[in-house]
């Protein structure tokens, strides 16, 4: 079974390293902010995630990327062979819908997948926002869309994310089988 390969994705600033270290298990935090350069991948193993009644381990590469608009270049080298997207952002910054937009044009879109590829966590840092955004649950619909944080909520956050994978996984199974019959079709007929 190949890697999958997560890429991780929203404005500066957002939250993004800091979910990333904590899904790894990769860092002590709180930290300070660092700007990521570029990005950072970081490799490791999920155990126990529930498909089809079976539980299974995958390994995974979660591309931690900056959100800073200078790193553009390199964002199609990134977006090459994504399998599944989590887009980040912070309830108390100002444009987060068109900025989301953005991205999930380019990552999400622009890489062929399905809304069910991609999943919304956001950082509310004053615990104000009792609910989801709804602007941005409007202009997104199809896609998941939960509130994380890493401090008390943290047991939740690792629970959603593995909700995602698991919905990602029987997405990419049902997808491999669909191609297989397809080219059992196409042989047959010739
Ligand atoms: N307490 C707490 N702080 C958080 C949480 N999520 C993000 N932060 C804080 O928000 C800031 C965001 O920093 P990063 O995670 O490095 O931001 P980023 O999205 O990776 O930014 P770029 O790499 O520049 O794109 C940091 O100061 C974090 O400590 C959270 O769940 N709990
Ligand atoms: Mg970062």
């Amino acid at each position: 079974m190949h890697t999958l390969k997560l890429i991780m994705i929203g404005p500066t600033e957002s939250g993004k390293t800091t979910i990333a270290n904590f899904l790894a298990e990769a860092t002590e935090i709180p930290y300070d902010y660092r700007p990521t350069q570029g990005v950072r991948i970081l490799e490791f193993e999920i155990n126990d995630i529930e498909v089809n009644n079976e539980r299974i381990s995958r390994d995974l590469e979660l591309w931690d990327c900056s959100g800073n608009h200078k790193f553009k270049n390199c964002w199609s080298a990134i977006r090459k062979d994504v399998d599944g997207v989590i887009l980040v952002y912070n309830a108390k910054m100002q444009d987060s819908s068109r900025k989301l937009k953005e991205y999930y044009d380019y990552f999400v879109s622009g890489a062929k997948l399905e809304p069910n590829c991609c999943v919304i966590f956001f950082f509310d840092p004053d615990n104000t926002t009792s609910s989801v955004s709804k602007i941005i649950s409007s202009s997104f619909s199809n896609v998941s869309h939960v509130k994380c944080n890493v401090d008390d909520g943290g047991d939740k956050l690792k629970a959603d994310f593995r909700l995602f994978l698991s919905a990602l996984i029987i997405k990419l199974h049902e997808d491999k089988e669909e191609k297989l019959i397809m080219s059992d079709n196409i042989l047959f007929a010739k």
